[in-house]
């Protein structure tokens, strides 16, 4: 009887064993969650530099500054490699994006949190498109910014965040 029982016990052990091995690799992954630190609707103020009226390849533009909180969730190093966002339109149309490097690598240790800062463009042809989308041409525009990180584990292998947005909108000064 000890003996049949030693060997269900020594069963039991082996088969968790088998189970939990896909879970943690799944584990072995750092995750970076990202929240915005001003979830307010961010309105754009761009002039039409020449006055006739908002077109593509026109001077104007509005810049605003937007940080990202970021916190590695899943307990283990990450290498932040840049951070991009992209506009999109009132219907989910993508109308512009921009990309930056991090040169090199910002460290992030596990469980560790950062904030990091990107200028938003919005030039005469972005303000144009968020403009018209709504169907009515009167030089005002909503749409959305998205955010998103690049990051690698220690063995190289690249990851991004979940993308976070926010609410914007365009107007002339
Ligand atoms: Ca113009
Ligand atoms: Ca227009
Ligand atoms: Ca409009």
């Amino acid at each position: 009887m000890k003996k049949l029982l030693v060997v269900l016990f020594v069963l039991a052990i082996l088969s968790t064993g088998c189970v939990k091995e896909p879970v943690a690799l799944y584990f072995e992954q750092p995750i970076i969650s990202s929240s915005l630190a001003d979830t307010s609707l961010a309105v754009f103020a761009v002039p039409d530099v020449d006055s006739n009226g908002w077109h593509h390849w026109d001077s104007g533009a509005d810049t605003l500054s937007m940080s990202l909180y970021i916190h590695e969730t899943a307990g283990q190093n990450a290498l932040v490699s840049g951070i991009s966002y992209r506009v999109y339109d009132i219907d989910g149309n993508q109308i512009s994006s921009k990309s930056e490097s991090y040169i090199p690598f910002i460290n992030m240790n596990a469980h560790g949190q950062d904030t990091l800062t990107m200028s938003v463009i919005i030039d005469e042809g972005d303000a144009d498109d968020l403009d018209n989308a709504d169907g009515i041409n009167d030089n005002v525009g909503e749409g959305y910014v998205s955010f998103q990180v690049n990051f690698y584990d220690e063995k190289g292998t690249p990851y991004s965040s979940v993308p976070v947005f926010r609410n914007i909108k365009v107007i002339k000064p």
